[in-house]
């Protein structure tokens, strides 16, 4: 029996087999989930690319449902729920693996992040987990876990991640007022901080590479984290595994987060450069 045999669950924000939220996918399928999928509409139905990429990963594993949704769209939504309810009746889980800013509001700076793209890096990063949230509690009993995915750059300034920042900033503080509001229903909300991946969306952030030398320099493991840990993470959350733990936000990230100055070996090599 499985960590998720019996359980049902909707997962939001798979592009394509490098995305985060395929990684934890494999794992909960492994461990006996149900689950449903969401993928964002395609522009041209004659050419339906995105949903063909996240259909041909998740069909072959047993896919319960899988739609179009973008969550800027409340419609949507209400049709996403609606048939995650006619299909499961219940949900156990959900994982909201979503972010989006636009290229030139990404790039930076901060000062110069235009009126438009503030506000759609925010609805699309951080208001949809709200309104994923506000739909999924009428189908989730006590015991039911929300999961979202963050980065370091919302706690700390990371140069280059720019309005991102901003973005996570306001979804590690929703997680913990979700946590706070859902507590008392026995539904926990956390977030995963993870530690970069080469990702279809880290693509867009600047210096991605010279990011990932610096986590293997500078991490107290000394190296990157894989797809396959952070889905572990993210499987023990989404768990009964997890079921005192709520609001939290898990670094899963080799340790990078704890570190104030580079390690002594650094240092000395910058030194004697
Ligand atoms: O290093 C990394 N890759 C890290 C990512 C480190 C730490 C955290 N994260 C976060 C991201 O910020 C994001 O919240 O993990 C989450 C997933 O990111 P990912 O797996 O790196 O990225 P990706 O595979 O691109 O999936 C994000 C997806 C979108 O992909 P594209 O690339 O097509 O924008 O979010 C979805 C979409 O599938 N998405 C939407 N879904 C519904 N409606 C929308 C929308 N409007 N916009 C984007």
């Amino acid at each position: 029996m499985g960590l998720f045999t019996g359980k049902k669950g909707m997962v939001f924000g798979i592009a394509n087999d490098h995305s985060i939220a395929w990684a934890i996918t494999e794992k909960l399928f492994a461990e006996g989930a149900e689950i449903g999928f969401t993928h964002l509409p395609d522009k041209d139905p004659e050419r339906p690319r995105m949903e063909r990429r996240v259909r041909k990963l998740v069909e072959p594993l047993g896919a319960k449902l899988i739609l179009p949704c973008d969550v800027q769209n409340d419609e949507d939504l209400d049709r996403t729920f609606a048939a995650a309810k006619e299909t499961f009746g219940e949900l156990d889980f959900v994982l909201h693996s979503i972010a989006y800013a636009p290229l030139g509001d990404l790039q930076g700076p901060v000062h110069a992040v235009s009126r438009d793209g503030f506000k759609l890096s925010m609805e699309i990063s951080v208001y949809s987990l709200m309104s994923i949230t506000h739909r999924a509690i009428e189908l989730m009993k006590p015991g039911s876990s929300i999961l979202t995915l963050t980065y370091l750059g919302g706690e700390k300034v990371i140069p280059g991640y720019n309005v991102m920042g901003l973005c996570k900033s306001a979804l590690e503080s929703c997680t913990e007022y979700l946590a706070h509001e859902l507590g008392p229903k026995g539904i926990r909300v956390n977030a995963l901080s993870a530690g970069p991946l080469k990702t279809l969306s880290s693509s867009a952030v600047g210096d991605f590479s010279l990011m990932m030398k610096l986590y293997e320099s500078m991490s107290p493991m000394r190296r990157n984290v894989l797809p396959e840990e952070v889905a572990n993470s993210g499987i023990y959350l989404l768990s009964d595994m997890s079921s005192a733990t709520t609001g939290e936000t898990l670094h899963v990230d080799c340790g990078y987060h704890v570190m104030g100055a580079p390690p002594a070996e650094m240092q000395q090599a910058n030194s004697n450069s």
